[in-house]
């Protein structure tokens, strides 16, 4: 995990060094005992800090496992049951959640969104529909959730979409097809500074991280 290396190889570093000053006399050694104790825990509270305000840019690192994506669940999505179901793929998945809201877009907010489709013949019906009720908008992270999570909602047409994806098992129609997701590294960071501000991201680490990736 990020910065455990470090603060290993540290203390290491440190405890050699300790234990070749060993000949010095006791009240030093103890006197070093203490200052070595403080020294670890400084440092160790020091990277754990920092780990914490481990500076990710808002829209994420594309090619890192700190790549962010923008996922939204449909109002038909949420009509039909199924935020729980799409959450569960992503988190099942091992993408890490950094932003969540419940959000009724005005039509604005989605014409907004989906401004590179504002010549399209179908682009009244998708800004009334996707302004009708609640979305989920998310931003989920890790490495490759920007195409990895494509594959994983399916193709545009749920009629072309795999079994197995989350439009090929639970939608029919292009027009209702459950899910957004973006479509690359541009977009990602576009779309995640169109519906988040930065305080509603979240930076933390998972406990698992190092059952997930072999190296951070
Ligand atoms: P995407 O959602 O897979 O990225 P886009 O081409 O960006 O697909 O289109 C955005 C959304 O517009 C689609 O998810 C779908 O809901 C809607 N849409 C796309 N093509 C059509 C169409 O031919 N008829 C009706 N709606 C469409
Ligand atoms: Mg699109």
């Amino acid at each position: 995990m990020f910065g455990r290396g470090f603060v290993r190889a540290a203390r290491s570093k440190f405890v050699k060094g300790f234990a070749s000053s060993a000949r010095a006399p006791a009240v030093r050694r103890i006197g070093a005992l203490g200052l070595a104790a403080g020294l670890t825990l400084a440092m160790t509270s020091t990277v754990a800090l920092t780990e914490g305000k481990k500076t990710i840019p808002h829209g994420g690192l594309p090619g890192t496992p700190y790549e962010r994506s923008f996922i939204a669940i449909k109002p038909d999505g949420i009509q039909r049951g199924l935020i729980g179901e799409i959450i569960a793929r992503f988190e099942k998945k091992g993408f890490k959640l950094v932003a969540l809201k419940l959000i009724t877009p005005t039509p604005e907010i989605a014409a907004g969104h989906y401004d590179d489709l504002k010549d399209k013949p179908f682009f009244g019906g998708l800004v009334n529909f996707f302004s009708s009720g609640p979305v989920v908008a998310m931003v989920w992270e890790g490495s490759n959730v920007i195409k990895t999570g494509r594959q994983m909602l399916g193709a545009t047409n749920p009629a072309a979409s795999m079994p197995g994806t989350i439009r090929g098992d639970y939608a029919i129609d292009v027009g209702r097809n459950v899910c957004h997701g973006s479509d690359g590294p541009e977009s990602a960071a576009k779309e995640i500074g169109f519906w988040f501000s930065p305080s509603e991201l979240y930076n933390w680490t998972p406990a698992d991280a190092t059952w997930k990736y072999e190296k951070l």
